[in-house]
């Protein structure tokens, strides 16, 4: 501990996902270098009290869309102003994904997000790629992102037909090579066929408005997709993960599957877990444009407390945001139809005050799941962890100094998002983040921002999470099927008719 530019955070009550206890934590050179009672004061080092504060790992979202251009737009919230939007909400870790046109190689695709992504990030991110389509050509590029390039999790896209989605036949195979790799299949899971018919249907019947958006995808439509990509990666054994669980549905169809012990994951966001779909209704038409995401926020305004639950219970185990944001004028190309709104909201910035003020302000979770749920299991399945996700010797030193007792207003009026519109504008939310330190940086203290474009890092991430896999390896070794050993059959065999039609099963022709 030389004191060449360290912190010593002290008097603060350090959370972990499984303990909180009183201590200083020393950083220095990005790392946290020591963290226990009293420690020494090295010279020329700064100094945080963080007394009656809570000290807890920088929060990691999941799911971010930034720059992200889609329906005809780019969404406004870029890789700079997204990031750090994400500090001054306690967020030191993005989990963004590349997005590939069908056809598109998913190289050189990856590279045109780097070269986005590089020069404008103020904190620690990586990325998520998704598998539009399927060749050999995708096969090969999918074993080099995670060989060479640092990629352990493809998302799939089971709506956005003709655009993102992938039929059945084609999930199959992508799933297998996910599981072959160690990478982490996800999946945007909405039956795209009914969507698009639905859709369809209400225009015809001249519903135009952001409400037809939620009717033409009821739950049901995220719910059926849900279990089908379930049932195609139990078939394989290949762990799932099931990004922005959005209603209870889905989320029952997750939980009944954990219960018969799959290896899933359900990852609500902070807009299904702090608001709802009631908004499609509003009589003002920007402002329920302005909720308008696939898959939709839900009417029944009991979902945000019930995913609460599950999330605080362990059904559900890490959280996002889907952050993809649009401004009303790009949302109003949709003004007369709904099919046309661009699909996104924010949330990477009030993320973590909204899940401290549903989940632990109300009682349901404790700080230690709180940690968990933001930022611990996230970086357990992405293969960050230790390096991330936890306050200790050796990891990265992404910190928040978060007051549990402070409260704040949201509003897009003082939101540092780019984006006009805030779907959880005048909520009040307990728990706010004082300080918040990325690579061992104050990024962020009393409201000011002290991010440098480009000061983030790429983080490669290495394949074969345990937390993911080693159930998934026990598994395959254990549950290989067996034949059953039995003496050869000595009866007759009668040929097959040349002009009955040929079933496997022989059913036509054996009586
Ligand atoms: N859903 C959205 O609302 N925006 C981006 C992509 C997605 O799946
Ligand atoms: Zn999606
Ligand atoms: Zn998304």
């Amino acid at each position: 501990m030389s004191g060449c530019g360290g912190i010593l955070i002290r008097g603060g009550t350090v959370v972990n996902e499984n303990s909180s206890v009183l201590a200083d934590v020393y950083i220095e050179c990005g790392l946290i270098q020591a963290v226990g009672c009293q420690l020494p004061h090295p010279k020329g080092c700064r100094v945080i009290d963080a007394t009656g504060k809570l000290v807890l790992p920088g929060g990691i979202d999941s799911h971010t869309h930034m720059q992200f251009p889609f329906m005809g737009y780019q969404a406004v919230d870029d890789f700079y102003h997204g990031t750090k939007a994400a500090v001054a909400g306690g967020t030191t870790m993005i989990l963004d994904f590349v997005i590939p046109n069908k056809d598109e190689s998913l190289l050189a695709a990856y590279d045109k997000w780097r070269s986005w992504a590089d020069p404008k990030v103020c904190c620690d991110y990586s990325f998520h790629v998704a598998v539009t389509w399927w060749s050999e050509k995708v096969k090969d590029e999918m074993e080099i992102l995670v060989k060479k390039r640092g990629v352990n999790s493809f998302k799939m896209f089971m709506a956005y037909k003709g655009v993102f989605m992938l039929q059945d036949d084609e999930l199959y195979p992508v799933f297998c090579h996910c599981k072959k790799l160690g990478a982490i299949a996800q999946v945007h899971a909405e039956n795209g066929h009914l969507i698009a018919e639905g859709a369809k249907k209400l225009l015809s019947q001249g519903i135009t408005g952001p409400e037809g958006h939620e009717l033409c995808r009821p739950e049901q439509v995220e719910a059926e997709a849900t279990l089908r990509a379930i049932t195609i990666a139990s078939c394989i054994n290949c762990p799932l993960y099931i990004v922005h669980v959005m209603s209870k549905s889905a989320a029952n169809v997750i939980v009944n599957a954990r219960r018969e012990g799959k290896v899933v994951f359900g990852e609500p966001i902070a807009a299904s877990l702090g608001t709802d779909g009631t908004h499609y209704w509003d009589k003002d038409w920007r402002k329920a444009a302005g909720y308008v995401m696939g898959p939709p926020l839900r009417p029944d305004p009991t979902t945000p407390g019930y995913l609460m639950d599950l999330l605080a219970n362990g059904d559900l185990t890490l959280t996002g945001t889907d952050n993809c944001t649009f401004n009303g004028c790009q949302k109003a190309f949709g003004k007369d139809d709904f099919t046309k709104i661009p699909n996104g909201v924010n949330g990477v910035e009030d993320r973590m005050s909204i899940i401290w003020e549903k989940g632990v302000h109300s009682g349901k979770m404790d700080e230690n799941r709180f940690v968990a749920v933001t930022s611990t299991n996230a970086a357990k399945i992405f293969n960050l962890y230790p390096k991330k996700g936890i306050i200790a010797k050796g990891s990265d030193a992404d910190i928040v100094i978060w007051d549990p007792h402070a409260v704040r207003t949201i509003s897009a009026k003082t939101h540092h998002q780019l984006v006009d519109f805030n779907i959880f504008e005048g909520m009040v939310c307990h728990g706010v983040p004082l300080v918040t330190i990325s690579r061992g940086k104050v990024v962020y203290e009393d409201g000011i921002l002290h991010v440098m474009q480009g000061s983030g890092k790429y983080i490669p991430r290495k394949p074969f999470a345990d937390y993911v896999f080693k159930r998934i390896k026990q598994r395959d070794e254990v549950c290989l099927p067996t034949p059953v050993q039995r003496e050869p059959y000595q009866g007759e065999v009668m040929s097959p008719s040349p002009t009955t039609t040929s079933h496997h099963c022989g059913k036509q022709s054996c009586h």
